[in-house]
């Protein structure tokens, strides 16, 4: 075994150099925590932006997976196999979806919706064809694809990758007048939203956003696309961040912790009538539904019901606001702190004495891993199973490392 040294030199030598991570080597996970080669234990409040909900290597979903592994791992589409009816059978009842489309990356399945929402434009709403629009809203991620970046407007996610899909239109976030005069064009097809901005710094809309948005897409006859990759699956208090108001969009799309962390799985759930506008034929993915990934994503679905871990991001979300929301009255830089059940961020002032960069490394001195999203904000989202006397230590920590600074 290497030392972390060694590990990030061979990264450095022969990788790819689209990230910058904290200089942490892990190299096991267990519950709310990861351990580095050196043998030093930290929270993790990343979770792997939410795909870890369950926890690292939970026994259940880990159990899951060694055993359809050992029988049958993937059969493509091309033929049946005794895994994906079950699968489709079971994820359509927990969301209470009529059908389910299956795929692996949350872009994948982010471009599977878009797709879902041309063709049902064009075969149930009528739009001329090639005219449909679809509206994302400002400040929106959903990935890395080329469709992805068309929408964003994050220069550091688009620029340089042009020319970009057409048919886009961009939208400010939580305003619902924007959206309404938008919905007033008849081609428009779709609003893809997250019920919550992840990337964008943990964007909480107001309280009503999300009922407004399916009142007037319904009333427009335009498709409310709801992004939960992030916000789904128990991160923010609920099963689904829509939940929240008892909305219910037309296309729900899930990733991440469908699969606990363990290998990628995601899905697209939408009515018949919007699922069966793509033929056989029209749309695929190699591994998308493959055996093990049902078997695995069945087990991380029950392991958030069973453990009721909605309930718990719910409980220990306001513990942790209220906790390191202290930190407002002890230092002017803490300039907010919000969030939903353990999706949440602090935001510092851009003047303050150090930066979210150099706060993540006193995080991880420590004993706390969290990564800044943009250059002033702090996201913290650890496993949903961490107890509350784990999450009153990670407080401490952040606190400790907050009031270091004058
Ligand atoms: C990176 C960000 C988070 C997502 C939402 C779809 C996707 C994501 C709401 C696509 C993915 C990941 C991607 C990863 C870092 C992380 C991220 F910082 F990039 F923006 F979480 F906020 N919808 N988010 O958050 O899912 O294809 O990655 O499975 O690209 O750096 P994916």
């Amino acid at each position: 075994m290497g030392s972390s040294h060694d590990y990030i030199a061979l990264e450095e030598r022969y990788g790819a150099k689209n990230y910058h991570p904290l200089p942490v080597v892990l190299n096991r996970g267990e519950g709310a925590y990861l351990f580095d080669c050196d043998g030093n234990r930290y929270f993790d409040f990343l979770s792997a932006y939410s795909a870890v909900n369950q926890g690292h290597c939970h026994p259940k979903i880990v159990a899951a997976l060694t055993q359809q592994a050992t029988r049958l791992t993937l059969t493509s589409r091309a033929f049946y196999n005794d895994a994906l009816g079950e699968y489709s059978e079971f994820i359509t009842r927990y969301f209470d979806y009529e059908r389910v489309l299956p795929m692996n990356t949350g872009v994948e399945a982010g471009e599977t919706a878009l797709k879902l929402c041309r063709r049902w434009a064009y075969d149930v709403k009528k739009v001329p064809t090639n005219r449909a629009k679809i509206l994302f809203a400002a400040g929106n991620f959903w990935g890395r694809t080329l469709a992805a970046v068309s929408s964003s407007t994050d220069p550091k996610c688009r620029d340089g990758f042009g020319p970009y899909m057409p048919g886009f239109e961009i939208i400010p976030y939580n305003d619902l007048p924007a959206l309404e005069a938008a919905l007033k064009d008849p081609t428009v097809a779709g609003f893809m939203v997250e019920p919550i901005q992840g990337e964008a710094g943990v964007i909480v809309p107001h309280a009503g956003y999300l009922r407004g948005v399916a009142e007037l897409c319904k009333k427009a006859n335009v498709l409310f696309i709801a992004d939960e990759i992030q916000t789904g699956l128990g991160r923010t208090g609920k099963l689904l961040a829509c939940d929240h108001e008892n909305v219910k969009p037309d296309i729900l799309i899930l990733g991440k912790a469908l699969s606990g962390g363990l290998l990628p799985v995601s899905a697209v759930l939408c009515r018949s009538e919007i699922m069966l506008t793509i033929h056989p034929g029209e749309h695929g993915s190699t591994y998308g539904g493959n055996p093990l990934a049902c078997r695995v994503a069945i087990a991380a679905l029950e392991v958030i019901r069973d453990e009721k871990l909605s309930e718990n991001a719910e409980r220990l979300g306001h513990v942790f606001r209220e906790e390191v929301g202290k930190l407002r009255a002890l230092r002017k830089w803490v300039r907010d702190v919000r969030g939903k059940g353990l999706m949440n961020a602090v935001e510092i002032a851009p003047d303050a004495p150090v930066s979210a960069w150099d706060l993540c490394l006193r995080l991880k001195e420590a004993g706390l891993l969290a990564k800044p999203t943009h250059e002033h904000t702090i996201r913290f989202a650890p496993p949903l199973v961490i107890t509350e006397s784990e999450l009153r230590e990670g407080c401490r920590m952040i606190h400790k490392a907050v009031c270091e600074t004058l």
